[in-house]
């Protein structure tokens, strides 16, 4: 396996950083054991922890206004694969890649994919597009596409999404993610009821040719590029969609696609209870659908999801297997450093969750002590987990300090010199 950062600098700065490692990670064993837990084991947990990056998020991302594209960005699959691998070399938490069509699309996905496993990659969920018009497209999805009013184009919606499962097919993956934008901007423009009734005729359609091992997400989302209605716009039409097509379709929570301030984590512990939490899009969001860094805006309300999650993992419900994926668009950054810093908060946030005492905490919800119950949860969360992801990380053969290796390395101006320069535009890719 060639991979794309040179192993003798990282284990050059691993030893620089070894001793201090070592020494934090004894004190914090020492803190731990205190509290009765063993250090090595959540370690091993972490160890076990990982989440995929999307491959629309190896190249700068942009808004409505426009892109700031930077020299040596990736400008295809292949390149933003090489990314994904400096990712995983250094991170050791982001082995799978969820890839997006048609913006990923190839000749030979066999090829692809063997390309990805040489580089110690495979792929996770794939990715439908039925929200903008390719060249030549017969029918426009410019009034939708699984919804469409038009029976032809919602056709042709559902046949993008067969040949999205065709495509994944090849390259191993088990799981559709199928985000639709379909929406309106004026009361009365569709109507709502049978908006929603065209949208589950047609992803039924989808459902009825999934292989007896996949899964269909379904991702709900507030607004946007519908302003006034979204046909799947929140949780309770994501699950009651899931629940009318069966038991192989799942909701995918995208923590961007809600009202600001929602309760995120109780609508993750709701779509478990009934057993249909499929999938996580992490990013952080202020306002809108902002797609930026997970846990740069609000870690708590990370931290707040992964406890659900732990929980979830304690009290498994049919087929308790979500897949973990990152979707956010890195506008300002360099999206290798994104997402190394994004990969890092979401392990430290499952971590965390891992060290929360749930005897204590059980015990005081039991018994009504706010406080105590609170307490357990604030103690995790107040915890540095950040030397048990480093030791894990540098264990599995990744870097101590992800992003000093990462700039030591000049990865970027190295791809600056070899790789076409991506023109000015807008839009989120
Ligand atoms: C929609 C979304 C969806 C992707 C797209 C890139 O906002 O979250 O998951 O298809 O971003
Ligand atoms: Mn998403």
């Amino acid at each position: 396996m060639i991979l794309p950062i040179s192993a003798d600098l990282i284990a050059e700065r691993n030893t620089a950083h070894l001793a201090a490692l070592e020494d934090d990670y004894a004190a914090l064993g020492r803190k731990l054991a205190r509290a009765g837990i063993d250090i090595d084991a959540v370690k091993a947990k972490v160890a076990q922890f990982s989440v995929a990056v999307p491959s629309w998020g190896a190249g700068r991302g942009g808004t409505r206004f426009a892109k700031f594209p930077i020299p040596g960005e990736p400008t295809n699959i292949h390149e933003k694969l090489e990314d994904c691998a400096v990712i995983q070399q250094l991170g050791r938490a982001t082995p799978r890649v969820s890839p997006h069509f048609p913006w990923d699309k190839v000749g030979d996905y066999k090829a692809l994919r063997e390309e990805a496993a040489s580089l110690g990659l495979g792929f996770d969920a794939v990715n439908s597009n039925t929200f903008q018009d390719q060249p030549g497209q017969p029918h426009t999805y410019a009034n939708g596409s699984l919804a469409a009013q038009d029976a032809a184009t919602r056709a042709q919606a559902v046949e993008h999404n067969i040949e999205c499962i065709e495509i994944g097919r090849q390259l191993g993956s088990t799981d559709l993610t199928v985000w639709v934008g379909d929406g309106t901007n004026f009361p009365g423009q569709q109507d709502l009821g049978r908006s929603l009734d065209r949208y589950l005729e047609a992803a039924a359609q989808i459902y009825a040719v999934l292989p007896d091992d996949w899964r269909m997400l379904l991702e709900h989302k507030m607004f946007e590029p519908a302003f006034y209605s979204t046909v799947i716009s929140d949780w309770g039409s994501s699950i009651l969609a899931a629940q009318e097509l069966g038991p192989k379709a799942k909701c995918l929570v995208d923590l961007g696609h809600h009202a600001p301030n929602v309760n995120i984590e109780q609508i993750v512990a709701r779509l478990h209870r009934f057993g249909k939490l499929g999938g996580f899009h992490f990013n952080d969001s202020k306002y809108g659908d902002d797609d930026l860094d997970s846990g740069s805006i609000n870690p708590h309300q990370l931290f707040l999801v992964f406890n659900e999650l732990v929980e979830a993992e304690l009290n498994p419900r049919d087929g308790f297997n979500p897949s973990y994926m990152i979707d956010q668009s890195h506008n300002v950054t360099d999206p290798i450093e994104s997402m190394l810093s994004s990969a890092e908060t979401i392990a430290q946030c499952y971590a965390k969750a891992a060290l929360v005492d749930r005897a204590a905490l059980h015990a005081a919800q039991e018994s009504n002590d706010t406080m105590m119950a609170f307490q357990a949860l604030r103690r995790a969360y107040n915890t540095d987990v950040a030397p048990i992801l480093a030791m894990a990380r540098m264990e599995a053969g990744g870097a101590i300090d992800v992003l000093e290796a990462f700039r030591l390395s000049q990865y970027r101006s190295r791809k600056a010199q070899e790789r076409k320069a991506v023109g000015l535009g807008a839009g989120i890719v």
